[in-house]
C-alpha cells in the first residue's frame, strides 16, 4: 500500500522509504530543463522536493508540469526521502524527497491575491531588508482579511488558533474538576442584556427580539433552575459602532456563573486559579505554538504571580493620582487610564495580570450587587492582561425587588425581563460570575496588537464577509 505521511514527520529516520505526502505547492524553482526544486507546505512544515530527468527518475514533461504550477496548489508527491549532506535552509524539514510521481489535486488561479511567504513574513525583517534597499511585499491588513482562508495558511495564525483552542480545553477542564458543568443558553433573545446600545435587533416572527450581548440573564436563570455552577463557551454579539483594536461585533465569551457561600472572593479565587493554570499550560505545554508565533510577531513571556495580586480600584485610583494622572474616584477607566495603570502595577508588582475590585457601583451594570459596607462601590471586578480588560465580573443582586429597582434606576424597560427577575422569587441564593472574551486572552496573552488576529472570521463593523 501507499504510506501516506506527515510532512511534519519526515525525518532521517524514513531515509531510502518511500512516502507519500499533501500539501500546498509553495514555491517551485527550475535549474535548467531537467530539473526542479517544489517547496510544499502543510501547516506549519515544509519539505523540499527534488524532481531530476538525469537519472531516468521524472521524464522532462514532469519537470515541466512542476515549473508550470500556480503557487499554493494542492499536490500529491510520491517519492524516496533522502538525506542531503548539507543541512537544508529555508525548509522546516531536514530531508528531501526524490520525487517519482507528482499529482496536482487542487489547482490554485495563477495570480493570487498575496503570496503567503509574504504574509508570513515579521515586521523585523522586512525592516532589516530595507536597510540592505531590498523592498519587500508588505501585506495590509485588509488584503488579510479579504482573503483570509489564504492569510490563515501562515505558520504564526495556524499556531494562534491551535493556542485558542487550548485555552478553550483547559477553561473546560479546569471548571469541570471544580464541579460546573457546562451550558448552552439561546442566542435569539428578547431583549438587551446589558443595556440597549451596542444590541443588535431582529425580527422573530414578526415580534421584535434580540442577539444576546452576554449569557447574562440565562446563566444567572439556570442557577435559579438549581445549578450551582456553570460555564458556558459561545458566541457573544455586540453592534459596536466604531473601530477599535479590541472589539468585534461577535466575540466567543468564556463565561461563568456560581453560587457563593460567604463572599465573592470564592469567585476571584476560581479567576485566581483558572488563569494560572491557563498560563501555566500555555507556557509548559504549547511552547512550538508560542515559538511559532514569535518568529512573525516576536512578544515577551506575560509576566504573571502564582497567586493573582488583587487590588481596590480606590488602591488603583490613588496609584494613578500619585502617578499625577487626573482621575474620577467614582468614574469609570478609560482606555487610557487602564494602561496607565497596567504599567503602574507592572512597576510595583512586577505582575502584567491582575484583578482589580471594588468598582463604584455607579459604572457597573444595574444587575451588580452593591457593596455591604459602603453603597457607593460594588461587588465587582476586572481583569487586565497587560493594561487591557480580559474580564468583567461582579456578584449579582439576588433579591427580585432590589432588582427591580436597579433596572428601573437605569431606565430599563422592566418588562423586558420579567423572567428573569421573577425567576429570583422562587428560592434564590447568593452568586456570582464573570465573562471572559476568548479573542482578548489570546491577543494580550501574546502581546498581539489587534483582536482581528485572533478571530478566525472577524466580524467588525465593516466587515461581514468572507
Ligand atoms: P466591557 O464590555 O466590559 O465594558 P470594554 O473593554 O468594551 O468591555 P468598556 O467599559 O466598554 O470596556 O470601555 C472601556 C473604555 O474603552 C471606554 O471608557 C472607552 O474609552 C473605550 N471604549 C469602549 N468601547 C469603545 C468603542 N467602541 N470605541 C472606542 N473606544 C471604546
Ligand atoms: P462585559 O461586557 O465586560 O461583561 O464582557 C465580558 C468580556 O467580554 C469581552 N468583550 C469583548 N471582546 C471582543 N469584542 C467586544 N466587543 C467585547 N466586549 C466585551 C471582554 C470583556 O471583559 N455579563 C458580563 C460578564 C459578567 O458579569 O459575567 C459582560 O458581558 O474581554
Amino acid at each position: 500500500g501507499r504510506k501516506w505521511t506527515e510532512i511534519g514527520s519526515l525525518d532521517a529516520e524514513l531515509a531510502d522509504e518511500t512516502v507519500l505526502i499533501r500539501g500546498y505547492a509553495q514555491t517551485m524553482r527550475a535549474v535548467g530543463k531537467n530539473m526542479s526544486f517544489l517547496v510544499v507546505r502543510r501547516s506549519s512544515a515544509t519539505v523540499q522536493c527534488v524532481l531530476t530527468v538525469k537519472e531516468g527518475l521524472v521524464s522532462g514533461q514532469m519537470v515541466k508540469f512542476c515549473n508550470s504550477l500556480a503557487r499554493e496548489s494542492m499536490v500529491e508527491v510520491y517519492g524516496v526521502v533522502t538525506v542531503p549532506m548539507e543541512p537544508i535552509k529555508g525548509t522546516t524539514q531536514q530531508v528531501e524527497i526524490q520525487v517519482r510521481k507528482l499529482y496536482c489535486i487542487g489547482r490554485a488561479v495563477p495570480s493570487l491575491p498575496m503570496n503567503i511567504e509574504d504574509a508570513a513574513r515579521s515586521e523585523e525583517d522586512i525592516k532589516e531588508a530595507e536597510k540592505d534597499g531590498n523592498k519587500l511585499v508588505r501585506v495590509n491588513q485588509d488584503t488579510r482579511l479579504n482573503n483570509r482562508y489564504l492569510d490563515l495558511r501562515t505558520s504564526a495564525n495556524q499556531a494562534i488558533f491551535q493556542l485558542e483552542c487550548s485555552v478553550e480545553d483547559v477553561f473546560r477542564s479546569f471548571l469541570r474538576s471544580e464541579n460546573f458543568v457546562g451550558i448552552h443558553t439561546p442566542k435569539l433573545i428578547a431583549g438587551a442584556s446589558e443595556g440597549g446600545a451596542s444590541v443588535f435587533k431582529l425580527d422573530y416572527h414578526g415580534q421584535p427580539a434580540c442577539l444576546a450581548q452576554s449569557p447574562q440573564l440565562h446563566k444567572q436563570m439556570a442557577l435559579s433552575s438549581g445549578f450551582r455552577r456553570v460555564f458556558e463557551i459561545g458566541p457573544v454579539f455586540r453592534a459596536e459602532d466604531s473601530n477599535t483594536h479590541r472589539h468585534l461585533c461577535e466575540f466567543i465569551g468564556l463565561d461563568v456563573e456560581m453560587e457563593i457561600n460567604e463572599h465573592y472572593f470564592e469567585v476571584l479565587d476560581i479567576v485566581d486559579r483558572l488563569f494560572v493554570t491557563i498560563f501555566d499550560y500555555l507556557n509548559e505545554k504549547c511552547k512550538n505554538l508560542l515559538d511559532e508565533i514569535n518568529k512573525q510577531f516576536p512578544f515577551k513571556p506575560l509576566k504573571y504571580l502564582h497567586k493573582t495580586l488583587l487590588l481596590t480600584f480606590e488602591e488603583g485610583i490613588k496609584m494613578l493620582k500619585d502617578a499625577g494622572v487626573e482621575i474620577d474616584p467614582f468614574g469609570d477607566l478609560n482606555t487610557e487610564s487602564e494602561r496607565a495603570l497596567g504599567r503602574l502595577v507592572f512597576e510595583k508588582y512586577a505582575t502584567e495580570f491582575y484583578i482589580l475590585h471594588r468598582y463604584p457601583l455607579a459604572v457597573r451594570p444595574f444587575y451588580t450587587m452593591p457593596c455591604y459596607d459602603n453603597q457607593l462601590y460594588s461587588n465587582s471586578f476586572d481583569v487586565f492582561i497587560r493594561g487591557e480588560e480580559i474580564i468583567s465580573g461582579a456578584q449579582r443582586v439576588h433579591e427580585p425587588d432590589l432588582l427591580t429597582a436597579r433596572a428601573e434606576a437605569r431606565g430599563i424597560d422592566v418588562s423586558t425581563i420579567s423572567a428573569y427577575i421573577n425567576s429570583f422569587r422562587y428560592g434564590s441564593f447568593p452568586h456570582g460570575g464573570f465573562g471572559v472574551g476568548l479573542e482578548r486572552v489570546v491577543m494580550l496573552f501574546c502581546g498581539l496588537s489587534n483582536i482581528r488576529q485572533t478571530s478566525l472570521f472577524p466580524r467588525d463593523p465593516h466587515r461581514l464577509v468572507p
